[in-house]
């Protein structure tokens, strides 16, 4: 299988100079952590690595060091499509090199291949109460399957450590390639008459996606594959990776991993925010019969912030500027649904909140996140249950972390332990 191939072949490099790295400079400082940040969720404390992606607090993500336009110019694209294949992506992810069509076609053919969807996990999904969040059937859904895990049943069996990472990948493209047909489930058996819609071997991730929701308006598929690239990683300290990093480090299998990851994508903070913009968009859409004036939506804004709530899909904790993801499906929507009303509010949003946080003086950033506009884009093509969004989100995280999680195996990442301090340690180190 190329991935295997391709990882494989770097391995033997890449393990020699974390080897090198840590065995010869292991005592060189990357930075100091304070008192505030131990405190303040450990904002900024340099303790995680990945090759896998960084954020710039200007530029915002950089995909194995591509930013989100390079990665929409270079990756290969179906014929005549817009967007490009998103089975592209998880080669980049995986293999640190933008795959040729071939390579990418690769992906997609191992996706087919294992995209069934074991009936139990439906089963286990129509048997939750009608009003279950889909967030929770989602996680749900992933650890149901942990028993078909390839790693834990090797790692039973007997396992080498550096062979670790071949059944991890194993895993990670099992799940990759049915979590699109689960959320589609969940969409169908939430929102509509519950019925599975298969996948067509013919089609690409994007396309398969809007085939199997059920979704015919043109251009979903173009709106997927976006999506799915856009969302996929977002550097190792953001909940949802940073979850599935130490989930993982305790040798458990991408399932629990992944599904630990979903639960804090699921939160309000996290993941959660793309449903809750776009609900505060149409309670402003709601209040005023339309799109507000400029004064209308400033006055809205201060009495959400005045009431002690955030406005979604605005601020980062890493992102200084506006969120490149936001921009990239702005210019999207811009292009495929400028006469839609949600998108007009939404626009009006971004001209009016970021001069309003600012004013505020609270918020660090006071620019939109990925989260800001998902949800106008996803309403304009019928999407329109909005606590379905994280989900969405949740399929690309889980590119991305997976990707992480093979190559956290593959160069022996070990189980993850912080040390804790009490307040009286830290007074005492502060003298207080
Ligand atoms: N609206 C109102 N207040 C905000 C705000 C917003 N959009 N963003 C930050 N603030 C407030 C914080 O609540 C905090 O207030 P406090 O001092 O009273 O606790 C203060 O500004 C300082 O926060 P910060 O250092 O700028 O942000 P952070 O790193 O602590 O948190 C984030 C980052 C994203 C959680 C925060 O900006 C927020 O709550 N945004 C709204 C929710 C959201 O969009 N989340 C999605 C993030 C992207 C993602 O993970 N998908």
């Amino acid at each position: 299988m190329i991935l295997k191939e391709k990882i494989e072949a770097q391995l033997p490099e890449w393990r020699e100079r974390v080897t090198r790295l840590v065995k010869e400079k292991g005592d060189v400082k990357v930075g100091d952590v304070t008192v505030a940040q131990v405190y303040g969720g450990m904002r900024g404390v340099k303790a995680l690595v990945t090759d896998i992606s960084y954020v710039d607090p200007s530029e915002g993500i950089h995909l194995r060091g591509h930013t989100i336009p390079e990665l929409l110019e270079k990756l290969p694209k179906s014929d005549g499509a817009e967007m490009p294949l998103v089975a592209g992506l998880y080669y980049l992810l995986l293999v640190g090199e933008i795959p040729t069509m071939e390579q990418a076609r690769e992906v997609e053919k191992e996706w087919n291949s294992r995209w069934d969807v074991p009936s139990y996990v439906y089963n286990v999904l129509r048997a939750m109460p009608a009003d279950t969040h889909p967030m929770t059937l989602f996680s749900q859904a992933i650890l149901s399957m942990q028993g078909e895990s390839v790693f834990a049943k090797r790692y039973h069996e007997g396992l080498r450590k550096e062979d670790y990472w071949e059944p991890m990948l194993e895993d990670s493209l099992n799940l990759t390639a049915k979590l699109p047909a689960i959320a589609a489930f969940i969409y169908r058996l939430k929102y509509k008459d519950g019925s599975v819609i298969p996948p067509n071997p013919q089609l690409d991730l994007g396309a398969n996606f809007a085939h199997m929701m059920g979704v015919t308006k043109k251009g979903y598929d173009e709106l997927s594959r976006l999506y799915f690239i856009i969302h996929s990683d977002h550097e190792s300290g953001n909940v949802s990776a940073h979850a599935t990093h130490l989930v993982g480090s305790a040798l458990s299998d991408i399932y629990y991993a992944a599904s630990a990851a979903m639960n804090g994508l699921a939160g309000p903070l996290h993941g959660l925010a793309n449903q809750e913009c776009l609900g505060w968009l149409l309670d402003v859409y709601n209040q005023f019969g339309g799109v507000p004036t400029r004064q209308q939506l400033t006055d809205y804004a201060w009495d959400t912030l005045n009431s002690g709530k955030v406005i979604p899909g605005y601020g980062h904790a890493v992102l200084r500027k506006t969120d490149p993801r936001y921009a990239a499906q702005y210019e999207f929507a811009k292009k495929h649904l400028p006469e839609d009303e949600i998108f007009k509010l939404a626009s009006l949003v971004y001209d009016t909140v970021p001069g309003i946080l600012k004013e505020q003086g609270k918020a660090k950033n006071p620019w939109p996140n990925v989260d800001a506009i998902s949800g106008t884009l996803q309403q304009h093509y019928g999407v329109k249950e909005f606590d379905f969004y994280t989900v969405m989100f949740g399929v690309s995280r889980i590119m991305g972390v997976s990707a992480n999680a093979v190559w956290a195996r593959a160069l022996g990442q070990p189980i993850e332990r912080p040390k804790s301090l009490t307040t009286p340690m830290l007074e005492k180190a502060a003298g207080l």
